[in-house]
């Protein structure tokens, strides 16, 4: 078969706004005539065209994946792009990108994902862009992005064969190179130049016992690689192990909620010591200890105060940053460290700029999301190696970790209750009506907590002056607690409403009580300033996690 660039004519797709993480869709929306090809088109058209690039290409592995990766690697061949590296089976995780991106100097990196959403012919479908950096896009470059699909006129690319991408080495695509390469391999050494592996193995060689849960998504060969080949592991150690296009029918949340047979296993009889499970791209994580969950908030905190156990971060942390939602735990290190903390709308790509400048170096989202500077994207095996490389340097359980963090630095009680499925209209109506209303409500006493202050939510990124705004409801206690109200940016039908909820007990006492009970004022004061029941017509979350 011949090779040849064709310019196909075409017109805008309304709707090709990226949201918190990159464009999500319905599967069937992705693969309409067009749709993909015009949003890789104007990824290029957006930031100075492909010629004489070079790219990380790869995904999750979800349905769909294996035909968009064809198709992007003939749009970089029509592009002009010079350079290609991509995934063995058009495979790669979030974070495997990002460091590849990196490693090999590449000018962007295209990564087909829609994270923690289900996968399927009538699930969801991404794509994200990350910069050179490794990160995901600022949003100064998804605006241009959006603003050049509403533009389009043509998309460029080249009519030829499929690509061989079932073993690593060197193709060739009319002019571009293409290098598959192993997806796993350059991350799984990047992790044991950050983490003490001969103390991990030794601890797992005298009996600690973990258990992985993949979720049936891209973590699978990578858990595989890590823990169970160079960490020794047994073998099984990793449940869910084999990526599948719609994740196995599961929803690869990590979270008490849809990794609950993982929860169960932790919280029964003869339970592991620890227990972990990531998302579908790879990068989220949740942690848990034997009869006790780790709330991500509350995991950033701890990683914080124990990251000079590992020998990547020994020479301490130059600073910590969190999303406005996340608990404030990890502030009240950050101020015993003496090092700067930064808050931040929801969302890795704000972190970009604070880890380039040097000024942070651990991040952290409630959204069980948990990273450093290796990479510019949060990292799922990142934390469960950080987590048991602090386990083996303590030698102590997670358990007694977490009770000993509390009495040092207090308890920030925290839970996020979602509301899915809203009509947008309603819960805009919702959320608007209670901004309003926010400048009266500090001095006012309500579920006896008075209320000391209350904002809609901006960001000044310190580094480049950019100004983000309408980032999230806050309202302040005098006591320390705290209601957060946003809309999700990750959805593809209707509304998401996330309500963060927090309360701070200093100790000694009530630091072991029922997360849920604890905040119950709280959600009661909540629900009552918001009027979530009138306006949403629902008094119960959907997911509480
Ligand atoms: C994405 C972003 C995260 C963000 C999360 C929640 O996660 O990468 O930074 O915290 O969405 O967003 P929202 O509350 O708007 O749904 P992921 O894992 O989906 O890429």
């Amino acid at each position: 078969m011949s090779e040849h660039v064709t310019n196909v004519e075409t017109q805008p797709i309304p709707g090709q706004k990226p949201g918190t993480s990159g464009l999500r869709k319905k599967t069937p929306v992705f693969m309409q005539h067009h749709y993909l090809e015009n949003f890789i088109q104007s990824i290029f058209d957006a930031t100075g065209g492909a010629q004489g690039k070079t790219y990380v290409l790869g995904g999750d592995g979800r349905y769909f994946n294996d035909r968009a990766v064809q198709v992007i690697l003939r749009m970089m061949a029509a592009n002009g792009a010079r350079r290609v590296i991509v995934g063995q089976g058009g495979l790669l995780s979030t974070p495997a990108a990002s460091h590849l991106i990196r490693l090999n100097r590449a000018d962007g990196g295209i990564i087909l994902s829609a994270s923690h959403n289900p996968g399927g012919p009538d699930e969801d479908f991404g794509v994200k862009f990350n910069i050179a950096n490794g990160g995901p896009a600022p949003e100064s470059v998804t605006e241009a992005i959006w603003r050049a699909s509403q533009q389009i006129t043509r998309y460029r690319i080249l009519e030829t064969h499929d690509v061989d991408l079932s073993s690593p080495g060197r193709r060739q695509l009319a002019q571009m190179e293409i290098d598959v390469v192993d997806p796993v391999a350059d991350y799984a050494a990047l992790m044991e130049s950050l983490f003490d592996f001969n103390a991990i193995r030794a601890m797992i060689a005298g009996g600690f016992r973990l258990r992985f849960d993949a979720m049936c998504a891209v973590t699978g060969p990578y858990a595989v690689e890590i823990l169970e080949n160079r960490l020794g592991a047994p073998r099984g150690t990793v449940v869910n192990r084999l990526p599948l296009p719609d994740f196995g029918g599961l929803h690869p949340d990590p979270n008490p909620v849809w990794a609950k047979p993982l929860m169960d296993e932790l919280f029964g009889a003869n339970a592991p010591d620890f227990g972990a499970a990531s998302d579908g791209d790879g990068d989220r994580n949740m942690i848990l200890g034997r009869g006790i969950y780790v709330s991500p908030s509350d995991s950033l905190a701890v990683i914080a105060a124990n990251a000079h156990l590992a020998p990547g971060y020994a020479k301490g942390l130059a600073g910590v940053a969190r999303s406005m939602p996340t608990s404030q735990a990890v502030d009240r290190v950050a101020a015993k460290l003496g090092i700067d903390c930064y808050e931040t709308p929801t969302g890795w790509k704000f972190f970009g700029n604070l880890m380039d400048a040097g000024r942070v170096n651990l991040c952290g989202e409630e959204s069980f999301g948990t990273g450093s500077d290796h990479i510019r994207e949060k990292d799922g095996l990142w934390a469960v190696l950080m987590w048991l490389n602090i386990l083996a340097a303590r030698r102590e359980s997670v358990a007694d970790i977490l009770a000993a963090h509390w009495r040092e630095f207090g308890r920030n009680y925290y839970s996020r209750h979602d509301f899915e499925g809203l009509e947008t209209q309603a819960a805009e109506t919702m959320l608007a009506d209670l901004r309003d209303r926010l400048a009266r409500l500090p001095g006012q006493e309500i579920e006896g907590m008075r209320i000391a202050a209350a904002d809609d939510f901006a960001y000044r990124d310190p580094v480049d002056g950019s100004v983000t705004e309408h980032q999230g409801l806050r309202i302040r206690f005098a006591d320390g607690a705290r209601i957060v109200m946003r809309l999700s940016g990750t959805g593809t039908s209707g509304a998401t409403l996330r309500l963060y909820l927090e309360r701070f007990v200093p100790g000694p006492d009530r630091l072991a009580e029922d997360t849920q009970e604890m905040l119950a004022p709280v959600v009661r004061a909540a629900h009552a300033l918001a009027q979530i029941e009138a306006h949403l017509g629902r008094s119960t979350p959907d997911v509480v996690t």
